[in-house]
């Protein structure tokens, strides 16, 4: 793909600010500049990564802004084109004025994700150093960040590239085999294949092992409140977040939506969910609240069962089971326990009082440990990587059969050669197209 236009947009997010950046990348981005700045030098004269002071002109030779521009030289830029960068003033008009000057000159607008795109297309960097870019902008924790920044640096790009070097090494013995079997090379020399090949399949399956884990740094542990109306849910919403986020009454049915917050529980992201209390109701807005609920806790990584150790026990409350993703709750440990709890085994807290909430957090922990939820290593692949590398995994399986079936080298050519395309997609190596416009359609405009 040969990229001929020039793209422009504002890089820095809307509103007003200290500084504003606008960016132009592409074959006439220094001509672009060239026509709308004014300075002691022209920008085409200009050495690369310097910056300048100068002013910028309007088509209409109106003076917009004062500001510093700097010009990086392809191959030497971001995305590996000629890229200006034009640091303005942070007001929303000013931007917006520049990138309109762009435009007359010549630029057309950017794409979102367009300039990273670039820097993939011109070879600056594989596709999960790009993804690396929008998990580092959206990190909220800091292994999560840790994890974007080692992700940047290539190390997942290796593991994959290392892969699939074994892989191109594996189909080359084979196809030797297949295209002169007069050499003498064995497909089979039976065990060194399997040998190799398990050696593949093993790398794979520890990458993706980490795919759980990807998603929790991404997306955080979905955590789930729920119990019955007035147990309350919203006031524990509340106490782990630490303010007040949601309206708590002693109306039963207060909350009727579900609510989603994040936070972060000794370096471990926590999507905290809030519910509909669970009830038998008339009212439509209400039942389909309590359907959200349902929805809720089907997607949850662990629900927390809360209920009101002060009313009775509600009818079908089956929470005492041993079940690994749910934790019980009886909350308003301040009042008096009602008979029904009795010898009851559960956490007792107190949203009001604060009591027993230090050791909920602290079994929440435990139990996304149990579940090998908690992020711990920085390499980990996201939703995109699993799905390429189970195809690969599946394709990698095949020969096995194949062999033990008696089938001849060209299935199991066939096979690698489809577990190397996967592998391939991972890093963006082969069937670019498809796969980029899902990558940088995620990106916001002027990355
Ligand atoms: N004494 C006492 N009252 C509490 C405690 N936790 C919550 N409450 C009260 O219980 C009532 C219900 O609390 P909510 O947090 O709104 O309960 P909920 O489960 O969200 O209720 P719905 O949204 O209606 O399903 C409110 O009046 C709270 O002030 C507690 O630990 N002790
Ligand atoms: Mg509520």
């Amino acid at each position: 793909m040969t990229v001929t236009d020039t793209i422009a947009a504002i890089s820095t997010p809307p509103g007003e600010g200290a500084i504003a950046l606008v960016r132009i990348s592409g074959p006439s981005a220094i001509e672009i500049a060239d026509k709308i700045f004014r300075g002691k030098e022209q920008p085409s004269r200009f050495a690369s990564h310097v910056q300048h002071l100068g002013e910028i002109f309007s088509a209409e030779n109106q003076l917009i802004d004062q500001v510093v521009l700097s010009m990086h030289r392809a191959p030497a830029s971001y995305t590996g084109e000629d890229l200006v960068e034009i640091s303005c003033h942070g007001g929303t008009l000013v931007s917006a004025k520049i990138l309109e000057a762009c435009l007359r000159a010549g630029a057309t607008a950017a794409r979102p994700g367009e300039f990273t795109e670039r820097a993939f297309l011109n070879g600056k960097i594989d596709l999960t150093q790009a993804e690396a870019v929008i998990d580092l902008i959206r990190a909220r924790t800091d292994l999560a960040l840790r994890s974007a920044t080692e992700q940047l640096e290539g190390r997942l790009g290796d593991r994959i590239r290392k892969i699939r070097d074994e892989l191109v090494a594996l189909l080359a013995h084979i196809n030797a085999s297949i295209d002169f079997p007069e050499e003498g090379i064995e497909p089979n020399e039976g065990e060194t294949l399997c040998a190799r090949l398990d050696s593949i399949r093993e790398q794979i399956t520890a990458l993706l092992a980490t795919a759980d884990q990807g998603r929790v740094l991404r997306e955080g542990v979905r955590v789930v409140i729920y119990g019955a109306t007035n147990a309350g849910k919203s006031s524990l919403l509340n106490r782990l977040l630490g303010y007040d986020r949601v309206i708590v009454s002693d109306t039963h049915g207060t909350t009727r939506d579900t609510i989603e917050e994040m936070v972060n529980f000794e370096g471990v992201p926590i999507r905290l969910l809030d519910t509909a209390g669970l009830r038998a109701s008339e009212s439509d807005l209400e039942r389909e609240g309590i359907a959200r609920t349902e929805k809720s806790l089907q997607l949850a990584d662990l629900r927390l069962h809360i209920a009101d150790r002060n009313a009775p026990k509600p009818a079908h409350f089956n929470g005492q089971a041993d079940d690994p993703n749910e934790i019980v709750v009886l909350n308003k440990s301040d009042l008096p326990e009602d008979n029904d709890w009795k010898d009851f085994q559960a956490l007792r807290i107190s949203c009001m009082t604060g009591h027993g909430v230090l050791e909920l957090q602290r079994e929440i922990l435990a139990r996304i440990r149990q579940q090998n939820l908690r992020p711990e290593s920085p390499i980990a692949i996201n939703t995109r990587h699993r799905d390429c590398l189970r195809r690969a995994l599946e394709a990698c399986d095949r020969p096995q059969t194949a062999m033990g079936e008696g089938l001849s080298a060209e299935y199991v050519a066939l096979d690698l050669d489809e577990a190397l395309r996967s592998v391939g997609e991972v890093i963006g190596v082969v069937d670019v197209e498809q796969i980029l416009d899902s990558v940088f359609s995620q990106f916001c405009i002027g990355k």
